[in-house]
């Protein structure tokens, strides 16, 4: 059925754009793609999707993807063909984990076997990238709705893919989240942390402290007033379970000691003075802390983390600490010290931004990477007495840095970010004297004090999202430039027509 013609491990020299599309054609590039000179699949009015038990529901998702532009009705059924057939593996294959997938498309059929649901998903992201990019039309279109033939075996690098929105310098209501996780889980990035809280608004509600949204959840930066709003703990739920359907996990965040005004104005008592400090809507950072010697400063955590573990499934709870700048440096520790373990105590793994290496509990816990250096000797320090690091340097992953000084929102404190910079560099290897066995993995922050708007944030992650995305999955190996840039100019087409308003970087030829 299949003539392998060569192994290629997404170096491929040739990108697809403007041609036909083939099985190497894929953002993140898969492991390993076998292309092949047999005919493609052609899915049809008679083409069914099989699957059975736990892969339906992912079925599902994949027929509700494509009827739309083909029209056909592709039922979903136990048995039957020409299929596109998903398959749980009986007895797993240990190369392909549990996010991995093996994708056979020949003439006769598509065949996506994995070990779990999860693995099915990634799959389908590929198959959906295979088709021609009128795939993507919400009304039927007329194509020829081939998926070329070939095999692929696909596994990510690193367990942990992330993006990262702030919803506390702006709120974004939930269904912009919505559609930035459908966005994101196209690229199999598993993880969408949310900035819940910071000086200018506290955006999740907590029971037994209800002026924390009341009050807290006001209007962020700017001055027209218009970033206010707040998630209830039904609407985190809600977007919990969407996100899970699409396999990414929440990791909710909320920021402490420092970046905590927005409290401070709802409950005064967690200053030292006990004197409200004024609503904020000013960008600066560094300038609130809790009064660390306070015991009323460890309930309000407590009450926090507790209830933010209970509306969690996921393994991750993240507790901010960075740039505390007005808590005194003995005092950050020992509130360290306190609040990383409560994390635990509740059944979740603790996440803090890089400054919190320095407590001896970081060492049980994930540090995010942000510093635009490559030298953080506490990180170093701490992962090698078995901290877990995530990377996300701000010179590099940062998707609210300007792509230019032209870019109409954003900043560049940390420099401007073109998509070959977001794309040029290797988790792996980045900050000095983090071994690769200590990398959990990447992430791309998006934090939004110049970002008020949906169209904004799309602008901002799109393209360099995709680029961090195939840093976090794609094989070292894999890693090439002049690939990418014609995979993903390749791209464009597909958000061109979803209606998503991605920067058309000088350094892409779009096709
Ligand atoms: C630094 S990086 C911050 C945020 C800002 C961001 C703006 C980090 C952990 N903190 O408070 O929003 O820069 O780029």
């Amino acid at each position: 059925l299949l003539l392998p013609l060569a192994v290629t491990t997404g170096s491929a020299a040739s990108g697809p754009a403007p041609g036909p599309i083939t099985v190497d054609s894929v953002v993140p590039a898969p492991a390993e793609v076998v292309p092949s000179r047999a005919a493609p699949f052609r899915i049809t009015a008679t083409t069914v999707i099989t699957a059975t038990g736990a892969a339906v529901p992912v079925a599902e998702q994949l027929a509700a993807a494509l009827r739309p532009a083909t029209g056909h009705p592709l039922p979903v059924r136990a048995a039957g063909g020409p299929a596109i057939e998903l398959r749980l593996n009986a007895a797993a294959d240990p190369w392909l984990g549990d996010e991995g997938y093996r994708l056979e498309i020949g003439a006769g059929g598509v065949a996506l076997r994995a070990n779990r649901p999860a693995g099915l998903f990634a799959g389908t992201q590929t198959v959906r990238q295979l088709l021609p990019p009128q795939i993507e039309a919400t009304s039927v279109r007329r194509a020829d709705w081939t998926v070329p033939a070939g095999v692929i075996r696909d596994r990510p690098r690193f367990p942990y893919r992330g993006a990262m929105l702030d919803l506390a310098r702006h709120f974004h209501p939930p269904a912009d989240v919505k559609r930035y996780i459908d966005e994101i889980s196209r690229f199999k990035i598993n993880y969408l942390h949310l900035h819940l809280t910071d000086d200018q608004g506290w955006r999740i509600e907590i029971d037994g402290w209800p002026r924390l949204t009341t009050v807290g959840g006001g209007p962020g930066t700017g001055v027209r007033g218009l970033g206010g709003g707040h998630l209830t703990q039904d609407d985190y739920r809600d977007l919990v379970r969407y996100a899970a359907e699409r396999y990414v996990t929440i990791v909710p965040e909320v920021d402490m000691p420092g970046h905590v005004n927005a409290a401070q104005v709802a409950y005064p008592e967690l200053t030292c003075d006990g004197v409200a400090p004024r609503p904020r809507t000013d960008i600066r950072v560094g300038y609130s802390s809790l009064c660390t010697g306070k015991e009323v400063t460890y309930r309000f955590a407590e009450d926090v983390i507790r209830q933010l573990a209970a509306l969690t499934p996921g393994p991750y709870l993240h507790l901010g600490g960075d740039e505390a700048h007005s808590t005194g440096h003995a005092d950050y520790l020992a509130f360290e010290q306190r609040v990383l373990p409560l994390v635990a105590r509740y059944g979740k793994i603790a996440y803090g931004w890089q400054e919190i290496a320095e407590a001896p509990a970081a060492t049980g816990a994930v540090i995010q990477y942000w510093a635009a250096t490559r030298d953080s000797p506490p990180v170093a320090a701490a992962a090698a007495a078995g901290a877990k690091v995530v990377l996300s340097p701000a010179d590099r992953t940062y998707l609210d840095m300007q792509y230019d000084l032209l870019t109409p929102g954003g900043l560049h404190w940390a420099g401007t970010i073109e998509v070959d910079a977001a794309y040029g560099w290797d988790p792996a290897t980045w900050a000095r004297g983090v071994p690769a066995e200590a990398v959990l993995g990447v992430e791309a922050p998006l934090w939004s004090e110049t970002l008020r708007d949906y169209g904004r944030i799309e602008f901002q992650a799109f393209p360099r999202l995709p680029a961090i995305a195939e840093l976090g999955w794609s094989p070292r190996a894999a890693h090439d430039w002049t690939s990418f840039r014609e995979r993903l100019g390749a791209y464009g087409r597909r958000w061109t027509r979803r209606g998503v308003h991605f920067y058309r970087s000088p350094r892409i030829r779009w096709s």
